[in-house]
């Protein structure tokens, strides 16, 4: 019997940025890049709103409802826990999950209506910590001339620089800083390369964490 193989496990790759960034454009071509190197691989989103939870969230961004800053906090926290373990089963399963946002969107846009950074962080601790978060980086003022600005709640410049801020506070030297004003194909062609090297790492049996750490 070879046990070699028995840790092997899909990688979490996150995805953060600010609205607008091209977050979705490139999970989804990430996706495709995966599976055409016949990997096991899906596209995750957060919020994911197709739960009861992701439902109150959805109605909150499109202005249908209103809710008290801290209530919306926990709802986005919440809608992640509630996939917590699904998550750890697919990865454990191996296959790899690109996740478009997840906890460090989380906590970039809480803190950045003033709630306290650490505050915002505890309902995430316990939560599946990511092999590799890819963050495209552009600024707000780029973002906003991008088609379909201006839709949800958050999507005001001077909150998205608020919130750029906080994402500066939270990246460690782990995070992979992509500048995301280049053209769509470049961008694609660096991710690539950073997520395939990491999927390798984690089919090596690279044990899962939890956040913070
Ligand atoms: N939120 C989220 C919280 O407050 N707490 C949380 O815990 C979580 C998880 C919804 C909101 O919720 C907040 C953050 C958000 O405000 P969302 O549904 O992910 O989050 O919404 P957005 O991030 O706003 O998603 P968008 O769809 O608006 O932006 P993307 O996915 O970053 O960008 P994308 O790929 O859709 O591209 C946007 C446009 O730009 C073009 C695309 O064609 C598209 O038109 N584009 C480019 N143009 C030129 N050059 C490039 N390189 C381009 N890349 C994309
Ligand atoms: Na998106």
């Amino acid at each position: 019997l070879s046990e070699s193989n028995s840790e092997s496990r899909g990688a979490l790759i996150v995805l953060e940025g600010l609205d607008r960034s091209g977050k979705t454009s490139q999970s989804s071509s990430l996706l495709k890049y995966l599976e055409g190197l016949g990997h096991s691989a899906e596209l995750w989103r957060f919020p994911d709103r197709s739960t009861d939870v992701g439902q109150m969230i959805s109605s909150y961004l499109t202005n249908k409802s209103q809710l008290d800053d801290h209530t919306v906090h926990i709802l986005f926290s919440a809608n992640r826990w509630e996939k917590r373990s699904l998550m750890e089963t697919k990865l454990k399963s191996g296959t790899t999950l690109i996740v478009d946002r997840y906890s460090f969107s989380g906590v970039a846009f809480s803190s950045a209506k003033g709630l306290g950074i650490e505050w915002c962080k505890a309902p995430e601790v316990g939560l599946l910590a990511p092999d590799l978060v890819l963050y495209l980086d552009i600024q707000p003022e780029k973002a906003a001339e991008r088609a379909g600005y201006g839709g949800e709640r958050y999507e005001q410049l001077e909150f998205q620089r608020k919130v750029a801020q906080c994402y500066e506070v939270l990246c460690d030297a782990s995070w992979k800083i992509i500048d995301a004003c280049q053209p769509m194909e470049d961008i694609e062609k660096q991710l690539q390369e950073i997520v395939l090297d990491c999927v390798t790492i984690c089919q090596k049996g690279k044990p899962l964490s939890n956040l913070w750490s």
